[in-house]
């Protein structure tokens, strides 16, 4: 997880342009406005498919245009919207649509921008399938900081070793699954190229909005073109000069596949912050150190040096792993720390 502190100077460039998008949208929700200024017809429930930069992709969930996909703009005061929201619209004469209000969403997971301030990923999720690979490599970190996410927002996590076909035996992901599992984790392991174990998604998907998240380049996107035969999502390989992804997809968007399975394609991310994560929800997160941490002398133990940690004695007869516990102390002093996000 790479960590700076910002210069002053990097501080108002990054000020300068999120002031800049600002206006934009402002802008743009003008036009929305504008155009619901005259006769606004009758007004219809959608769904958030997929957000552009100018516009939003709407499915008509009732009305005359059930079933159909439209371009709509949003109303000024109509906060951020993302993929999963139930919204209501209108049509306008133009056939653009008008959003003019968003609905109470049941989940909602969020990540921090360059500004610290938190930005709404996608909503109205069930299930987060945490996609991880051997290569480009996931760091067991990652993978961490996704749970503690999932938890945050109370969302049932998935933990999906993609790749398999490029799996070592001696891969530490093989090891990081296995303590997963012994610690609750539902966990599935599968390849894109093997079709039969593909479906092992849509066993766990059915009724639910599920997201795939994950760095650039795991297989994302080639598993939504994998369970979907009727779509064709745009892929990469991973750059041979960086070993990594080169952020394909750039926008989320969501499937629909039979039996209720929604499923949500995110763009890749490199790093995950969490400083919007207080240190109650982190450690309620390691659920394995939480439990042994009831047993500590103190009640505010940090779990460092203090005399009657049960912590530590967990950690020497090796019912907490070092490495959960070394993720736990990373993530925890990072929480207070700037980052800088370039997924
Ligand atoms: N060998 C192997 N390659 C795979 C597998 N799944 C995906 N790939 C390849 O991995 C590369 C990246 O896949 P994408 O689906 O574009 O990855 P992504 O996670 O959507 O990446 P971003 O959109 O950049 O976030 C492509 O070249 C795929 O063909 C797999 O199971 N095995
Ligand atoms: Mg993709
Ligand atoms: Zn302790």
């Amino acid at each position: 997880m790479a960590k700076r502190r910002l210069t002053g100077q990097q501080q108002t460039r990054i000020n300068s342009i999120m002031a800049l998008k600002q206006k934009r949208q402002n802008k743009r929700d003008q036009k929305a406005d504008a155009k619901l200024s005259g006769e606004a017809g009758p007004a219809f429930k959608g769904m958030i498919i997929a957000h552009f930069g100018v516009t939003l992709e709407v499915e008509a969930l009732d009305g005359p245009y059930k079933g159909q996909n439209q371009r709509c703009y949003k109303r000024a005061n109509v906060p951020a919207l993302v993929t999963g929201d139930q919204v209501i619209w209108h049509m306008c004469d133009d056939n653009e649509g008008v959003i003019v209000a968003v609905c109470e969403r049941h989940s909602l997971l969020s990540r921090p921008d360059m500004r610290g301030q938190m930005r709404p990923v996608a909503s109205n999720i069930d299930q987060i399938f945490i996609v991880a690979a051997p290569s480009p490599n996931t760091p067991l970190n990652l993978i961490d900081r996704y749970l503690v996410a999932a938890h945050g927002c109370n969302i049932e996590p998935v933990i999906v070793l993609n790749k398999q076909d490029l799996l070592t035996p001696d891969h530490p992901l093989i090891d990081g699954l296995i303590e997963y599992q012994r610690l609750g984790y539902r966990c599935i392991t599968l390849s894109c190229q093997d079709e039969e174990s593909v479906k092992q998604i849509t066993a766990l998907a059915v009724n639910k909005i599920s997201i795939f998240v994950g760095q650039s380049a795991v297989g994302k996107s080639s598993l939504i073109n994998a369970l979907f035969s009727d779509v064709n999502v745009k892929t990469n390989e991973v750059s041979e000069a960086t070993g990594k992804g080169k952020h394909t997809t750039t926008t989320a968007r969501l499937y629909h596949g039979e039996n209720g399975c929604d499923l949500i394609d995110s763009p890749g991310v490199r790093e995950f912050g969490l400083w919007h994560i207080d240190e109650d929800t982190l450690i309620g997160a390691f659920g394995e150190l939480n439990q042994a941490g009831l047993s500590c002398k103190f009640r505010d133990c940090k779990h460092k040096t203090e005399p009657g940690c049960a912590v530590t004695l967990a950690l020497e007869n090796g019912l907490i792993s070092q490495r959960r516990f070394s993720s736990f102390n990373s993530i925890r002093e990072s929480l207070n720390e700037v980052d800088m996000k370039n997924g």
